[in-house]
């Protein structure tokens, strides 16, 4: 089996390079420009937050949301481009402070539901059935705060609010496992799928894999993805990369660790990734010293390098490492590897 791969990746990823120690670093690059980039860097498909959609959503009524969407569905056909998903930003309004679902004020929780609710109004204009969930601050700074239990239902209930809402969306679950809160009620991609058995509709909640936080969590991005693929619910993607435990870098593809890079690309190859519409989606952040038309490299070079791995991984003699493997010699196994992956 070979996967068949397509590009995509979010506006939010060519950014001015603000970070929480110093302002902006470069000139905004308006919405309708960095759409007219796609296709150049050899992206075919664009990931929104609700609001990058729709900007300003909270001041328009269910309507507006729905035209503006409906304009931005065009815009994007001119472009030939594909929405892949629209995630709620539920991190960002003062009602989201102390988390969205699990808010421990019941005002707030509805205003996480109802903003949900307009992100699949969205997400309908543009013509996905993806809705992402990455739960930012579902989670706490302090275990006494939130009784996890509740919040555990609390999250199901929401899942489900928006399952019934509309029959044809699936949810997809973004876990990371910190940051912005110390810890998050929905850490790893086992708790993202088991979140789906809580629903009424499991085969509609699936997830994402990002590779930083799979690395944030110790673990092995590969191993994650697999893990999802034997439960069918590998519906996405976030690939950068990460150098160790710190705050989440979001680096190009491969840039730390490429064994890591061609273990990702080979588990998805090999595997089938794609074959029902699944994109390739790329999640990583302008390095804040690239100067103003520079600014795309990282996209550019994450597609490439993805390519470049896929290209070695299916350069590998399977026979070759099926004997190495039934003797067991993994030290030979590995020199293989080590060995193409250097020469390539
Ligand atoms: C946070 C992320 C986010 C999500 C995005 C869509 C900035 O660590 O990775 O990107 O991917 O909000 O869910
Ligand atoms: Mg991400």
């Amino acid at each position: 089996m070979a996967g068949t791969f397509r590009f995509s990746f979010g506006p939010w990823n060519i950014h001015e390079g603000a970070d929480p120690f110093g302002p902006e670093v470069r000139k905004s690059i308006p919405f309708n420009q960095k759409l007219a980039a796609y296709k150049k860097l050899g992206f075919d498909g664009v990931q929104f937050h609700d609001d990058d959609a729709v900007p300003d959503m909270n001041e328009l009524s269910q309507k507006e949301i729905i035209r503006e969407a409906e304009a931005l569905k065009k815009t994007l056909d001119n472009h030939g481009l594909t929405a892949e998903f629209v995630a709620p930003r539920l991190w960002f309004d003062p009602r989201t402070i102390d988390g969205g679902y699990t808010s421990n004020c019941a005002k707030c929780r509805e205003y996480a539901i109802e903003r949900s609710k307009r992100t699949i109004d969205i997400a309908r204009a543009l013509g996905t059935r993806n809705i992402v969930l990455w739960l930012a601050r579902e989670g706490t700074y302090i275990r006494e705060a939130k009784d996890p239990v509740l919040a555990a239902e609390r999250i199901a209930e929401a899942l489900q609010t928006m399952l019934d809402y509309d029959r044809n969306i699936r949810i997809m679950i973004e876990s990371k496992p910190n940051e912005p809160m110390d810890h998050t009620y929905i850490p790893t991609i086992g708790h993202a799928i088991a979140m789906g058995l809580m629903t009424n509709a499991p085969e509609r909640v699936g997830c994402l894999i990002e590779t930083a936080h799979a690395l944030l969590a110790n673990l092995s991005p590969s191993d994650e993805m697999g893990f999802a693929l034997a439960h069918k619910k590998l519906w996405s993607v976030h690939l950068n990369d990460q150098n160790s435990l710190k705050f989440d870098q979001d680096l190009t593809f491969g840039a730390v660790d490429p064994r890591r890079a061609l273990n990702q690309v080979r588990v998805l190859d090999k595997h089938d990734y794609g074959s029902s519409g699944e994109w390739v989606g790329l999640d990583v952040k302008v390095m804040r010293t690239q100067k103003d038309g520079t600014c795309m490299k990282h996209l550019e070079y994450s597609r490439k390098i993805f390519l470049k791995l896929l290209e070695i991984s299916r350069s590998l003699d399977d026979s070759k490492i099926n004997q190495l493997v039934a003797e067991r010699d993994y030290e030979e196994l590995n020199f293989y590897i080590l060995n193409a992956m250097l020469k390539g």
